[in-house]
């Protein structure tokens, strides 16, 4: 009983005493975030890995150019099924609209990682876009699980 009615001091006191603190933007309203970055680990060695991420437009449309990583090769997939044949293409950009969410995801596109080391555990990955801005997400490197074969 004691400590609530302290805390109901408090409550009622605190507009008195502290002045808001300033807004401060957590971060660029209008350039895309990137997030859930984390790579398929191929168990074939020599063969190429894949790459998921989920980006979210930023206040004006991107397109995304390029994805590159320190000591491997970069493509970027699409993957669709036609006819009950599952079809890998390469993009030569993604087009990221203001405010929309584009996820790389298995079963769809998708980050093609070649001569990516079966030791590492991290990947550094960086987007760029046509306007000039660049992205850089940490990938984490998962072993690829026997349930969950996407193709690759
Ligand atoms: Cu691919």
């Amino acid at each position: 009983m004691k400590s609530f009615a302290l805390a109901l001091l408090l409550l009622t006191a605190a507009p008195a005493f502290a002045a808001p603190p300033p807004v401060k933007e957590a971060w660029d309203r209008t350039a895309p975030r990137a997030s859930d970055a984390w790579v398929r680990l191929n168990p074939v060695p020599g063969r190429p890995s894949a790459g998921y991420l989920t980006i979210t437009g930023g206040g004006q449309p991107e397109k995304l150019l390029t994805a590159t990583a320190p000591g491997v090769r970069i493509e970027l997939h699409s993957m669709s099924m036609a006819g009950g044949i599952m079809k890998m293409a390469m993009l030569d950009s993604l087009a990221v609209p203001a405010g929309a969410t584009v996820a790389f995801a298995p079963g769809g596109n998708h980050l093609m990682i070649f001569g990516l080391t079966p030791a590492a555990k991290a990947l550094l990955i960086t987007l760029a876009f046509a306007s000039g801005r660049k992205l850089t997400v940490t990938a984490a490197v998962r072993p690829a699980g026997m349930a969950d074969h996407d193709g690759h």
